[in-house]
Order: C-alpha cells, then sequence, then structure tokens
C-alpha cells in the first residue's frame, strides 16, 4: 500500500473491476491500480487472497474486500458522497429488483463465456448455447424495462443499478459478446451514462504487463 491509499486489484478489461473504478473515481477515492495479468491464475494471492480467483478486491490495511459491491460500499465509506448513494437494498419495487437480477446475472454470464473462450472453447460451443441465450435475453429485457426502473429511482448521485448496467452494456462489445445495434434504448443510456466523468476517466483496456 502507498501511502495508505487503498489497492485495488483489478483488470482494466473487467466489467466488475469497471464497476469499482467508477465508483472510486465519482467518490473521489484515490486507489493504487494493481493489476492482475493472469486470469488463469490458481493461487489467492494473486487475487488479494480471494479465494474465490476473481477480480476485484480492495486490499486497506484495516482489511480486503472481495467483489464489486463490497468494495464499492467501502469506497462510499471511504468518502463523503455529495448525494444519496443507491444500492440494490433500495431497489422494492418488482422492475428495480429485476433489473438489478438481469443485470448482475449478465455480468457472470460474460465471465462465462470469456473464461470458456480462454479455455480454449469458440462461441459455436454447445456449452455456450445457453449462455448467449441468456445474454440475447438478458438485453431484450433491459432494452424493454430498464429505463423505467431507472426512471423510477430518487434522486442520487450514484446507484449500483445504473454503474452495473453501464458496465455490462459497454463491456459487450469491447469484448465481442453482443451488440447495441437493435437496441437503442439500451444505446442512448450508454451515450448519457458514458459522458460523465466517472466514465469518461475508467475504458476498458487490457493490462499489459511491464516488458521484463
Ligand atoms: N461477484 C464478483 C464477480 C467477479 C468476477 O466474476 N470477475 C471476473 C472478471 S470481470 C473474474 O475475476 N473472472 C475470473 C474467473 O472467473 O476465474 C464481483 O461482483 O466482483
Amino acid at each position: 500500500m502507498t501511502a495508505q491509499r487503498p489497492v485495488l486489484v483489478a483488470r482494466s478489461s473487467s466489467h466488475f473491476s469497471r464497476i469499482a473504478r467508477i465508483y472510486a473515481a465519482e467518490l473521489g477515492v484515490e486507489c493504487v491500480f494493481e493489476p492482475v495479468f493472469d486470469i488463469k491464475a490458481t493461487q489467492a494471492s494473486v487475487f488479494a487472497d480471494n479465494p474465490l480467483l476473481r477480480v476485484p478486491s480492495l486490499r486497506t490495511p484495516e482489511g480486503t474486500w472481495f467483489g464489486s459491491i463490497g468494495v464499492c460500499r467501502e469506497l462510499a465509506r471511504r468518502a463523503t458522497p455529495r448525494g444519496r448513494l443507491l444500492w440494490p437494498e433500495d431497489l422494492s419495487s418488482a422492475l428495480g429488483a429485476n433489473a438489478h437480477e438481469v443485470t448482475l446475472d449478465a455480468l457472470g454470464t460474460g465471465v462465462t463465456i470469456i473464461m470458456a473462450r480462454v479455455a480454449g472453447f469458440t462461441d459455436d460451443a454447445p456449452l455456450l448455447e445457453k449462455p448467449f441465450a441468456r445474454l440475447h435475453g438478458a438485453l431484450d429485457w433491459l432494452e424493454a424495462n430498464l429505463d423505467a426502473a431507472i426512471a423510477s429511482l430518487p434522486e442520487r448521485q450514484l446507484s449500483f443499478l445504473e454503474v452495473s448496467a453501464f458496465c455490462f452494456l459497454t463491456h459487450l462489445e469491447f469484448r465481442q459478446l453482443g451488440s447495441l445495434a437493435s437496441h437503442p434504448a439500451l444505446r442512448a443510456f450508454c451515450a448519457a451514462f458514458g459522458a460523465k466523468d466517472c466514465a469518461r476517466t475508467t475504458p476498458y483496456y487490457f493490462d499489459k504487463p511491464p516488458a521484463a
């Protein structure tokens, strides 16, 4: 850790990591970024001791938080937000709760497909038929419902739903998991959220290990 700054152990190409990067940027919490270069690694030490072997984690002098929502909540505790922060438990309507469920499951489905690719499967593998069908279903459902779910939210600085939906939707094209070509409402949502500083300053890219 550098001068007690929290360390974000993450990947700049990862959608769950971008959720945390967006919270850190929006809340003004300076973190040291520690990239995980080898996503196939099976040692927990590579992942800040996360036994699930996933990113992101946030390492601090007080402890290490595993996973995007725990990381974001800890970033929020370290900040003085200028507005309300909305979390999944604030989504009390069926529409809001389902938007959260569809978005989070779709994020996980992206991980399933990417890890299958890493293991050498091609996108036409029978194993991936249902994950791709799930992504298409999620996109169609979000196209029809995300705007209304967001419109029902109270005034806020940030909501976990919007941040995670933005990270999911923009990652689709970055990793060629799908397209928003026939989803105009989702494209408009991405354009609007993508204009925020916290989104503009956290683009996806592949971290490169330092030259040997
Ligand atoms: N529940 C976790 C999921 C994190 C996750 O799936 N991260 C992906 C990268 S976007 C990962 O580490 N994949 C490696 C693997 O599945 O082995 C969170 O909310 O952060």
